[in-house]
């Protein structure tokens, strides 16, 4: 039977040449062969099969990173369901508005939140739970079957293969459905670009709940059959050991920057890389240069979004130029234009909107919005401002969303703003981004309280941090007796980062 259009089916055709080679290491002496990954994969296949699952049905996992993440995340592919990672730092709140609105048929994640899950009071009944603790522990390992033969469902490219969400300037996370071709499409083309092969060893230290370390990390491995050696977490001393076994490495700004303040870092330690990528937020032109002079590799500086996997990229031969994006994709073409949709010559600012096979198929449950966000002519409106110099490299100059990027992971002003507003005390708030050494951006509040009651810092911290997710908690409060507005009565957010950073 074939099985052309699943997404597993073209990793498979990548790693296949090296079945019995290492697809993934650790530190702790964790070694898995390509045979060992798709033998792990067919038997969670068949579990969830023998549990009910079919296709389409989508399968919430909200656990630490960990390998049997992974192989879910492929077992899922294979069968043709629905993937849909959630960052583990959610807490109750969120996780009840991702589990209302992809309605899955199975959750799982450790054993407290398994435990709770009555409290959430969720109108949708969800029929398989399963805990899986950080330390391993818990009755996922029960789900998969015996039978390490499965046949890989034969799907159409077009089928959904995972759901990501992304909040907006207004309303609520939006689930953005990416199908098997989008995933397979852009990680055969990364590979193109990046130069992979089977002899690389990717050092692979991000979380696996977002685009960048699912499916751009994992997808360049998988589809060259390379290696990768596997952190749980970044933590820039183990990361710095770990350079020595690799040729590539994909981070955020701010795991260039962390490993910038250790003197380990050199040319010796990096002799054998061949490759640093960075990507998902603005890499700014003295890390650029300052990681240049210490370990003689340029980094390679990469743009894309969950709603479009990757869109551009500096080239591998070539100029890499710092504050640029690069060129776009082969198969991505990227235009700027203005308000009104019209295209904008060389060297004018304007929106930057996409198109092509990596390009999403809309919002779960939202066609309305999804037409919304694209142009008559099928281009996907970014919401980045951008330019194109006279090389045809991209910059990014600004956002035209409200969005802030902490250490690569965005936070919707919006969403913080409207729980201050309910501290008692608080009269209105803003939410805004400041420059920051380590996370590129910090997220501050600014905050007009009532005269009669006197609010601290800590307070609105604390009360946050019961909420929301750690890394949307303000790390700093500012209170102010008035927030500048326009004419129009908007908060003038640029007036109060002028004044506070
Ligand atoms: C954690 N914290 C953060 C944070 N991450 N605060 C702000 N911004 C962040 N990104 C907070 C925690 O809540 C906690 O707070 C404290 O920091 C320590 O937690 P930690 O888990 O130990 O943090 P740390 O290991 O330092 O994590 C920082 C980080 C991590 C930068 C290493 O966030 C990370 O790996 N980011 C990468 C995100 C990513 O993969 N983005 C790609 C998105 S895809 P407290 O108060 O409890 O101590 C995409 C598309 C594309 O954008 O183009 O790629
Ligand atoms: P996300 O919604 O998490 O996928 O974030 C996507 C957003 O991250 C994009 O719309 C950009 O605003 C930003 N982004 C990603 N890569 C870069 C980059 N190299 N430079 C600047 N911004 C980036």
């Amino acid at each position: 039977m074939t099985s052309k259009g699943n997404l597993y089916t073209s990793y498979k055709e990548g790693f296949s040449k090296n079945l019995e080679g290492q697809f993934l290491f650790d530190d702790q002496g964790l070694e898995i062969t390509y045979r060992e990954l798709d033998s792990e994969t067919a038997k969670l296949a068949n579990g969830l099969k023998e549990l009910g699952l079919s296709e389409g049905d989508r399968v919430t996992v909200q656990v630490s990173k960990c390998i049997e993440m992974l192989y879910l995340y492929l077992a899922c592919v294979r069968s043709n369901i629905i993937f849909h990672p959630l960052n583990s730092a959610y807490k109750e709140k969120e996780l009840s508005y991702f589990l209302e609105d992809a309605k899955p048929s199975m959750f799982i994640s450790n054993q407290e939140t398994i435990s709770n899950i009555a409290e959430l009071n969720l109108e949708h009944n969800i029929n398989n739970l399963f805990t899986l603790n950080d330390d391993g522990s818990g009755d996922f390992s029960s789900i998969a079957a015996k039978d390490s033969d499965f046949v890989t469902v034969d799907c159409e490219q077009e089928d959904i293969a995972a759901l990501l969400y992304s909040s907006g300037t207004t309303g609520q996370p939006k689930g953005i459905m990416l199908s098997h071709g989008n995933i397979a499409s852009n990680a055969k083309t990364l590979v193109k670009t990046w130069g992979f092969e089977q002899s690389d060893c990717l050092l692979h230290a991000l979380p696996i709940y977002h685009v960048h370390g699912l499916f751009v990390a994992l997808g360049c491995v998988l589809m060259s059959g390379s290696r990768l050696k596997w952190h749980h977490s970044f933590k820039a001393e183990e990361v710095l050991n770990s350079i020595p076994d690799c040729t590539v490495m994909m981070g955020v700004p701010t795991y260039y920057t962390r490993l910038l303040k250790h003197d380990a870092l050199n040319s010796k330690l990096t002799e054998k890389m061949r490759l640093f990528i960075s990507g998902s937020a603005p890499l700014l032109d003295e890390t650029f240069n300052e990681f240049n002079q210490r370990t003689n590799h340029l980094i390679l500086e990469r743009y894309g979004m969950t709603e479009t996997n990757m869109n551009t990229s500096n080239p591998l031969k070539g100029a890499r130029k710092a504050g640029t994006v690069g060129l776009p994709l082969d198969d991505v073409e990227v235009v700027v234009v203005d308000e009104e949709n019209n295209l904008l010559p060389q060297g004018e600012i304007g929106n930057l909107q996409v198109k092509g096979p990596n390009v999403f198929k809309g919002y779960w449950g939202l066609p309305e919005k999804t037409k919304e966000d694209f142009s008559e002519d099928g281009f996907f409106n970014t919401g980045d401002k951008g330019v194109i110099d006279e090389d045809g490299y991209i910059s990014i100059i600004g956002r035209s969303k409200d969005m802030i990027i902490s250490g690569g992971l965005n936070v919707y002003p919006k969403e913080i703003e409207s729980l201050i507003d309910k501290i008692e005390g608080v009269q209105e708030s803003a939410v805004i981004g400041l420059n920051d050494e380590d996370l590129g951006e910090k997220v501050v509040a600014i905050i007009v309280s009532s005269e009669e009651l006197t609010l601290d810092e800590k307070e609105v911290i604390a009360e946050i941090k019961n909420q929301l997710a750690g890394f949307k908690v303000p790390k700093e409060v500012k209170f102010i007796k008035q927030l500048p507005r326009n004419a129009m009565g908007k908060v003038q957010k640029n007036i109060l980062r002028d004044t506070f950073s």
